[in-house]
């Protein structure tokens, strides 16, 4: 990363939810940063977009601060800066597409744990068939590439941070909101996407967060 930049704050809530890629963004990067949990509704009003996660770059270049208030944005802007995402434009939007898709999938999620009782079932169909097309599709991607524990090529990029983050959100941080998702999301994965979840886990630049949070080896492998 640049010489310049003196430090990086992520503001987000204290759990595992939408900043998680962000923070394996940041890990694999080997840019160390603060996490800041600010007082909620209070400091609404401060963050860009009235959300979190927020990033803020704080630069000795003289140049104002980055204040970034968009998940997608922020990881990608630290993907690019690490090298995470290829500069060919076809090849990103490839890697992109996944974590869009995969956020939908989450988004179902939410929807369907939070919805009147009177259309849970519906949203839960909605819900399990993302979740199914996206496992189908994530295991197809994986076995392309020759089932090397990478989505794209031969080490860690993008699409693998944002995979195993998004991930852990259903397997681990999902847990709060409704018990039994864990164990549902395990059942439905692949050999090939245990071995992608692993083999970003255990990718040497994420040892420090990773030993800072519940892993998702332990989970998978329980
Ligand atoms: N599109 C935004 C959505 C951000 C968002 O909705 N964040 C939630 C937490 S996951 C939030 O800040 N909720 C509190 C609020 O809206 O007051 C992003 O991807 O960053």
């Amino acid at each position: 990363m640049s010489s310049a930049t003196t430090s990086y704050t992520l503001r987000y809530f204290d759990l595992i939810g939408r900043g998680e890629p962000t923070k394996v963004l940041l890990a694999a990067a080997n840019i160390e940063w603060t996490d800041e949990h600010p007082d909620w509704p209070a400091a609404k009003d401060e963050q860009p977009f009235g959300t979190l996660p927020v990033l803020v770059e704080k630069r000795s270049d003289g140049e104002p601060d980055l204040v970034l208030g968009e998940s997608a944005t922020i990881e990608r802007y630290l993907a690019r800066k690490s090298g995470l995402l290829p500069a060919d434009p076809a090849a990103a939007a490839v890697q992109e597409q996944l974590r869009d898709h995969f956020w939908d999938v989450l988004a179902a999620f939410f929807v369907q744990a939070f919805c009147p009782e009177s259309v849970k079932a519906d949203r839960k169909a909605v819900f399990e068939a993302l979740l199914d097309r996206h496992i189908k599709y994530q295991t197809e991607l994986l076995q392309k590439n020759g089932n090397n524990g990478h989505l794209f090529g031969d080490s860690f990029s993008y699409a693998d941070a944002v995979s195993y983050g998004i991930f852990k959100i259903l397997l681990i941080g999902a847990v709060k909101f409704q018990a039994d998702i864990s164990d549902y999301v395990k059942s439905k994965l692949t050999p090939e996407i245990v071995k992608n979840l692993t083999t970003s886990e255990a990718h040497p630049p994420l040892a420090g967060y990773v030993a800072k949070s519940a892993t998702v080896a332990a989970v998978v492998q329980a």
